[in-house]
């Protein structure tokens, strides 16, 4: 059925749907290329690190800049009460022009449907890469609800927007010409970026954001940025609610705007094509942008931690 429903819209320009609608029939026949980690034995549990939510984006299924074993990290070292995956999940835009889906890209939306059965709520928010499932707003497919936009509460109470963010574009019009110039450029530099990294990995060095180095350099781009920031805030301020969660512009941030007595909180899940981010939701409310490569590198530092403790113990 799911098939069926995506032929159309996907087309049949290239075989994604099939992969997708096989996937969702039966999650259980097919194992994820990358295996998932078995928990260390004596430890009791999954051995992840609960959140109470997850907002992840711009991850770009189906190009060579998404930075898949990184996000299928991740998935596996995470878990969480409620998922939202706020646009820009699959690049549709590229995968028309060109067919490109390995193994690992299957092994994602594999993960994230496991995650829907195992009891995650998981809310899939198109965004403007994605826009050919828009129209499945309101429908589920295996567990996975799609929505335009949504709602979120907060554990300390406070109500968030969460949208992908293009539909802040058209306000945007004036910088137009900047993000076009952009989208090329910045094309081209992910493509760059992609090689810097295999051969920064082929050395053993650790992962590094040229674009980012970059956008940070460009002055018009940090200005573009600051002022989509504040026309997102100003709309939820509109809104009479306390804030928005929203991806789109791959730039990680928490800003806040408003008054004192009635702040309005910008936040930016980022991307997983350059920054590898995500924002999280601990059980009491505070929220928190995590950095994937560096709590990968915590990770080990604590491994290595542990494996040296018993040794001093002996020595004391
Ligand atoms: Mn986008």
């Amino acid at each position: 059925m799911l098939g069926d429903y995506l032929e159309g819209p996907l087309g049949n320009t290239f075989p994604l749907s099939r992969r997708i609608a096989d996937l969702a029939a039966d999650l259980d026949r097919h194992e994820p290329a990358t295996p998932e980690p078995q928990p260390a034995p004596g430890h009791s549990g999954s051995g992840r690190r609960h959140f109470r939510t997850i907002w992840i984006s711009d991850v770009h299924l189906g190009t060579r800049g998404c930075n898949a074993q990184m996000l299928i990290d991740f998935l596996d070292h995470t878990d969480s009460d409620t998922m939202y995956l706020v646009g820009d999940i699959i690049d549709g835009w590229r995968l028309k022009r060109k067919f490109y889906w390995p193994s690992t890209h299957n092994d994602i939306v594999w993960r994230i449907m496991k995650r829907a059965r195992r009891g995650t709520r998981v809310v899939y928010i198109p965004g403007n890469h994605d826009e050919m499932f828009r129209q499945f707003t309101g429908l589920s497919f295996g567990g996975v609800e799609i929505r335009r936009a949504a709602f979120h509460d907060t554990a300390d109470g406070r109500r968030l927007m969460v949208l992908h963010g293009d539909e802040f574009d058209a306000i945007m019009l004036a910088h137009r010409w900047l993000a076009f110039v952009g989208d090329a450029a910045y094309h081209l530099l992910m493509g760059l970026n992609w090689w810097v990294n295999a051969a920064r990995q082929r050395l053993g060095l650790p992962y590094w954001s040229l674009s980012k180095m970059a956008k940070h350099k460009v002055k018009n781009a940090v200005e573009f940025i600051s002022r989509y920031e504040e026309v997102v805030a100003r709309a939820a301020a509109e809104r009479k609610i306390d804030g928005v969660v929203c991806g789109h512009i791959h730039n990680a941030d928490h800003r806040v705007f408003g008054t004192a007595e009635n702040p309005i909180e910008y936040w930016n899940d980022g991307d997983w094509v350059e920054g590898c981010n995500a924002l999280v939701e601990h059980e009491d409310g505070r929220m928190e942008i995590l950095h994937w490569p560096d709590e990968i590198a915590r990770r080990h530092r604590e491994a290595e931690a542990a494996r040296a403790r018993p040794a001093l113990q002996v020595a004391a």
